[in-house]
């Protein structure tokens, strides 16, 4: 553990100061951000009021429009020359939105990564890749600041040009690797085109994160790359990576809970749901500057895992993220992720684990089909196999998922790969009728 003091916290200790910081970050926000002085005022809240930590359940929301409309600066709860960085969300999902951090943030930002790296048993003597990209996104200086603050030797490569990737991670003998699982699979893939096998060099641990991947996912990883693979989570808008990660139990991720209040709300009626139910994660930050945020809804969808982890870290544990509420399509009645259809692909021999979920319109109707690229070493032209293996695919998503969906085997790398985050749904409603 990097910080056993806090990771390690009894749950009264921890309690008690999240108290303490919640107190100071409402009051912060309520004297600094026009935002949230409204909106409390509107609630009949007052920071001062707050005796428990129960009594977060009282406070207005902060959703991502709140952030839009306050674009660029107007959610900061600290002047701007006490700013230093600033981040941006990607805005494919409509106007960006922007971050940003005092001095302080980014130290804590820089511990939190530390402890990240750390659960993944990366030491002083560990060489770190950073292959997510660098720029507005958190993801390259989010791991940066976490593996020099760790000691480790950093290699700032940010995302692309994947052969030369390949090569600077077996000459400069790189131990762990950070990248979203889409890419780490196409790092992979492209070393065995240059006949490297990844498994022959010094690597051993992956975090990956920054995008929904399954169990099965990680199998493949840890086989073919010859890693412990842990999943990292975060988002912007409550700091980057560095939120929750898993230990090398594997079994759900810690939430940094000194530093952020974790809620589970039903989407629909937002009350608190209890520990283990599933539900939309809602984040209160209470140690940021920058740019505290107030039970922000996430729109990810996860679940606390209760009980203890084997690990002795003693923050709770949110199940790994499986998709975003907006992700999720709903197919003929039946909610369903990506990742819950990727679960089930990864499993199946004979096909590789790159697809994409395409919509269409048939006439005024919706249509769903998965694309699904048939491995290397499948004969594309076997018309009998390829039914067969076609079949196959239907009929496991039919079991698993309770749904019948079209299903087209495609060719070897006829899915474009991402050097970022993997785009799993391709939404071609709007191009006209098929
Ligand atoms: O993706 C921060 C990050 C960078 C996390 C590197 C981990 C590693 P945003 O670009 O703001 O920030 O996107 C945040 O990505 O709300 C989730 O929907 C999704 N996401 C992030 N990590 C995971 C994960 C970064 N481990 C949004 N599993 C979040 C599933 C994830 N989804």
């Amino acid at each position: 553990m990097f910080q056993p003091d806090f990771e390690a916290m009894s749950r009264d200790e921890l309690e008690a100061l999240q108290l303490e910081r919640l107190r100071a970050t409402l009051t912060r926000v309520y004297e600094n951000v026009p935002t949230y002085r409204e909106k409390f005022d509107t609630a009949g809240f007052r920071p001062d009021a707050l005796s428990s930590l129960t009594d977060l359940a009282t406070v207005p929301f902060t959703v991502k429009d709140d952030l839009r409309a306050a674009y660029p600066y107007g959610m900061f709860a600290a002047p701007m020359r006490e700013i230093v960085r600033v981040h941006s969300s990607s805005g494919t999902t409509g106007q960006v939105t922007v971050v940003g951090y005092t001095r302080g943030d980014i130290e804590r930002w820089g511990d939190l990564m530390a402890r990240t790296l750390a659960c993944a048993g990366a030491t002083p003597d560990d060489v770190v890749q950073i292959s997510y990209g660098y720029g507005l996104f958190t993801g390259g200086l989010g791991v940066h600041y976490g593996s020099e603050r760790l000691g480790c030797v950093t290699i700032p490569i940010s995302g692309g040009n994947t052969k030369r990737q390949v090569q600077v991670m077996k000459d400069f003998g790189v131990t762990i690797l950070a990248a979203t699982p889409s890419y780490a699979l196409l790092l992979g893939e492209t070393a065995l085109e240059m006949g490297i096998d990844v498994r022959d060099l010094p690597l051993r641990a992956g975090v990956f994160g920054a995008e929904p991947w399954s169990e099965n996912m990680r199998t493949q990883l840890e086989e073919t790359l010859g890693v412990l693979a842990i999943d990292i989570y975060g988002l912007s808008e409550v700091l980057g990576p560095g939120v929750a990660a898993e230990c090398s139990e594997k079994h759900g991720l810690h939430v940094n809970e000194d530093h952020f209040i974790i809620e589970i709300v039903d989407p629909e009626t937002l009350q608190p749901v209890p520990d283990g139910e599933m539900g939309e994660v809602v984040f209160t930050t209470i140690t940021k500057e920058g740019i505290p945020v107030i039970r922000y809804r996430t729109r990810d969808i996860s679940r606390i895992i209760p009980g203890p982890c084997a690990c002795g870290r003693t923050f709770r544990r949110m199940q790994r993220v499986s998709g975003r509420t907006d992700d999720m399509l709903i197919i003929r009645g039946v909610n369903v992720f990506p990742s819950q259809i990727e679960q089930v692909l990864t499993g199946i021999p004979g096909v590789a684990p790159h697809y994409q979920v395409v919509l269409s319109k048939h006439g005024s109707l919706d249509h769903v089909e998965v694309h699904v690229e048939v491995g290397p070493d499948f004969a594309f032209d076997e018309i009998r196999a390829l039914e067969k293996l076609q079949r196959r695919v239907s009929a496991e998503i039919a079991s698993a998922l309770a749904i019948s969906i079209g299903v087209k085997l495609v060719e070897p790398k006829s899915i474009q790969r991402s050097e970022g985050k993997a785009k799993r749904v391709l939404d071609l409603r709007n191009e006209g009728s098929v």
